[in-house]
Parts: C-alpha cells; structure tokens; sequence
C-alpha cells in the first residue's frame, strides 16, 4: 500500500461557528469550504495548511459519532485521514494483515473523497481514515 501524504486531520468542535474564527483571525488560515456530510451527521469546515487540510467537525445530530467522541473525550483530534492510491486494494491489504476496518468498502465522504474508516481499537487509539481523490 501506498500512502502519498496525510490528506486531513479531523478536529471535533462543539460549533464551527465558534472555531472557525480562531483558524481563521488567530492562525490567519482561510475557511474555503462548508459542507454538510448527511449518512456521517457532521458540517465540516476545511483550510488549507500547505498539502494537509484541516477539517472541523460539528455533529448534527446528538446521537452522531461526533457528539459521542466530545460527549466522552472532549473537544479535540478525532481522526487522522491517509492518501492512499488504490483504496480498495489498501483496505483488502490492512484488512489481510489484521487491521479492523469499520468500512468495508470506501464511499463518499467530504469533497466527494472515497474514504474508509479503520478501527481505533486496531491503530493505536488513532482513528484513522484512508482516502482517495477519484475525482
Ligand atoms: N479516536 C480514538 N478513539 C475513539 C474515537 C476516536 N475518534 N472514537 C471512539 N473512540 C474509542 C472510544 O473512546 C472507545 O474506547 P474505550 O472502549 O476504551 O472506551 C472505543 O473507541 C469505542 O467507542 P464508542 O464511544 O463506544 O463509540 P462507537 O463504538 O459507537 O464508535 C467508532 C467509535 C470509531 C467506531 C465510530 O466513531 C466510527 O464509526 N467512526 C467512523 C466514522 C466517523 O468518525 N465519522 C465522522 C467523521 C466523518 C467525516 O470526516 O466526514
């Protein structure tokens, strides 16, 4: 498997409206997308810092993955995301060597990515996300 870079990191807030202006007026980072992610519950907020994103996320709803992660551990890192090239082929092959995959096959997340989740149990307490650009 090939990871080509670390795509995103995935940052749980309880309000985007309330973290946005500290990415923005204290680390002068730019908001360039808002997007809604309905099947995940979450609004998610982007920046770019050089080839790695940022991605706040805020939970619609409160029985979302999200609004459970701040519920028990508090705002904070929620996930590290992986370019892979071939992301069904990455899955197949953490999945062999005895990685505990939450998605079984990519489908579409924010940005129109195919991403896959893998179990923090698996990883070290990371959850950790692998992604492609097929667009
Ligand atoms: N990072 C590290 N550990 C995490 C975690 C995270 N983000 N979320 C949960 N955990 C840990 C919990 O603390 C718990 O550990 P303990 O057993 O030691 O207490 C364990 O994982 C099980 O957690 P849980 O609260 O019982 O939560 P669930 O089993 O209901 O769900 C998970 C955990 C990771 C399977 C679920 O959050 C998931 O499926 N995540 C993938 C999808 C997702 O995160 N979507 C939101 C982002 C979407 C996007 O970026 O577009």
């Amino acid at each position: 498997m090939k990871v080509s870079h670390i795509e995103h990191i995935g940052i749980a807030v309880k309000s985007l409206d309330e973290a946005i202006p500290y990415y923005e007026n204290v680390l002068g980072l730019k908001c360039y997308n808002i997007e809604e992610v309905a099947d995940q519950k979450v609004r998610t907020a982007f920046f770019k810092v050089g080839d790695v994103k940022i991605e706040l996320l805020e939970s619609t709803s409160e029985d979302g993955t999200v609004a459970k992660f701040i519920e028990k551990r508090g705002q904070g890192v929620h996930h590290v995301a992986f370019a892979v090239d071939g992301i069904e082929r990455a899955l197949a092959e953490v999945s062999e060597k005895g990685v505990e995959l939450i998605d079984k096959a990519p489908r579409k997340g924010a940005e129109g990515l195919d991403i896959a989740f893998l179990h923090p149990k698996s990883t070290f307490g990371v959850l950790t996300e692998l992604c492609e650009d097929n667009n």
